[in-house]
């Protein structure tokens, strides 16, 4: 495999997110100097589990475990610094050392509480009016990335300058409050504890946002960068960069299942724009792949399962893969592997190898199904098409594969796992097009099995 010294990778999640992605930043940053976020927020949850200690991230690159690696939020990300200086604290607490190795861009646009307040009664008013809702994670996400593309977010430069800050904020809260108030009867909505601080009459209030934005000013200045230019500067040195991405790529705002998707886009391509580096300084993307499928949220999912059915293949994917979200708690949906749909992922990013994860929740089942295309409109079809209506109507098409009873637990040699484990791993990367570079067999560090 090219995942090597003097190259920088991009690791992405080539389904609904939840692929184990931090895990293996975390194992390749080994050989990294520095690890960079690029898109999203605090919606992402990457659980590390490192000598046995779990660990979640939501906003801090998961290389921060590593003493040493510099970590950086990129332009990309939308920022609470709330939400990152809980992290922080929490990550001090557990010690280890973050202040002095996190470094985040200027340009990051800001998730204040107006953007929380938007997307949980857009949510409500979805499900009011008898529309499926998106199941977001409630965090603010598509609001704040509705500011950036506007052209009226905050960003954290403007925490520098308090003047500038006022007249902005003030600007933003005439809109949004009135778009609360009378777009969407934010006065009969209750917003929960979080948000009751900020809130009176439906509407978020100046002082109570400007005033923990200026504490929060002077926490995150001595981090505050010109991350483009400290990426750049680093590779010109001859550093490894690695690029995580948050969410999935079927989560991605053009490729994913539109409108069930976040509101960034999750593709590789996007560490160029979202870190402020050249296409060309990306040099090998990695896809990280379930061994079966997991959704949290709206939208469709051809190949899902029944997972509450006790001994159904759902239902072991459900209890055994532990499938829950790490940032909002809900269960996630289950179902079979879909190669059709990973088709898709690698065509959106040019992936160069396939990491496949959580093979071990497989162990037992009698017969798995490899979903190899679709039927739709009467015509059969081997690629995900584009957009929710039409995923709708897909009706999968499956091959039959033998399963395994050993374990596969804690294997670290291709060699030793059983024959049918090998045979639907060497499946998959037929039918997608992908050759396997590595594949997880629990979520400890030293579980990974790397193949070439
Ligand atoms: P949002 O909040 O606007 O980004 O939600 C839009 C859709 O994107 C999905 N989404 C996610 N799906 C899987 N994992 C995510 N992160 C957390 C985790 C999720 C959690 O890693 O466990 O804890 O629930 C994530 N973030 C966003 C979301 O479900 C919507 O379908
Ligand atoms: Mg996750």
């Amino acid at each position: 495999m090219a995942i090597s010294k003097g190259r920088n990778v991009v690791v992405v999640g080539t389904q609904w997110g939840d692929e184990g992605k931090g895990k293996l930043v975390d194992w390749l940053t080994e050989s990294a100097q520095g690890v960079v976020r690029f898109q999203g927020g605090h919606n992402a949850g990457h659980t590390l589990v490192i000598n046995g200690v779990k660990t979640a991230l939501h906003l801090i690159p998961s290389g921060i475990m590593r003493p040493g690696v510099k970590c950086f939020i990129g332009n990309g990300v939308v920022l609470s610094v709330g939400k990152l200086f809980e992290e922080i604290e929490g990550l001090e607490k557990a010690g280890v050392q973050v202040r002095d190795r996190l470094r985040v861009s200027e340009a990051c646009p800001l998730i204040l509480p107006f953007h929380q307040a938007l997307d949980v009664a857009r949510e409500a008013a979805r499900e009011q009016g008898g529309v499926q809702k998106i199941g977001t994670t409630g965090k603010g996400i598509g609001p704040a990335y509705e500011d950036k593309i506007a052209r009226r977010a905050l960003r954290v430069q403007d925490l520098k300058h308090p003047e500038r800050f006022a007249t902005k904020l003030r600007e933003l809260l005439n809109l949004h409050n009135h778009i609360l108030v009378s777009v969407l009867g934010s006065e009969k909505f209750d917003f929960g504890p979080q948000l009751a601080p900020y809130m009176k009459n439906g509407e978020i209030q100046f002082d109570a946002v400007y005033n923990e934005a200026m504490q929060h000013a002077e926490l995150i200045k001595p981090m505050i960068a010109d991350v483009s230019s400290e990426l750049n500067q680093l590779h010109a040195e001859g550093s490894n960069l690695l690029f995580e991405g948050a969410q999935g790529s079927l989560l991605d705002v053009d490729h994913g299942t539109y409108p069930y998707v976040t509101s960034s886009n999750c593709v590789a391509g996007n560490a160029s724009a979202g870190a402020g580096v050249g296409p060309g300084m990306l040099h090998y993307v990695l896809g990280i792949t379930k061994a079966y499928c997991t959704r949290v949220g709206g939208g469709p999912f051809p190949t899902e399962l029944e997972w509450q059915k006790e001994g159904t293949p759902g239902w072991v994917m459900s209890t055994v893969g532990a499938e829950k979200g790490v940032t909002t708690g809900r269960y996630r949906r289950c179902g079979w592997f879909d190669a059709a749909l990973l088709k898709r992922s690698a065509q959106i990013n040019g992936l160069s190898g396939l990491c496949i994860t959580k093979l071990d929740v497989l162990d037992g089942i009698e017969e798995l199904q490899l979903c190899v295309g679709y039927e739709l409109d009467g015509e059969r079809i081997d690629l995900l098409p584009l957009g929710a209506d039409d995923i709708e109507r897909c009706k999968p098409i499956y091959e039959s594969i033998p399963g395994w009873t050993d374990t596969t637990v804690g294997v670290t040699e291709y060699d030793k796992l059983p024959i049918n484990a090998r045979r639907y791993l060497d499946r998959i990367a037929e039918v997608t097009g992908v050759p396997i570079a590595v594949v997880s067999t629990s979520p400890d560090r030293d579980h990974t099995i790397l193949m070439h």
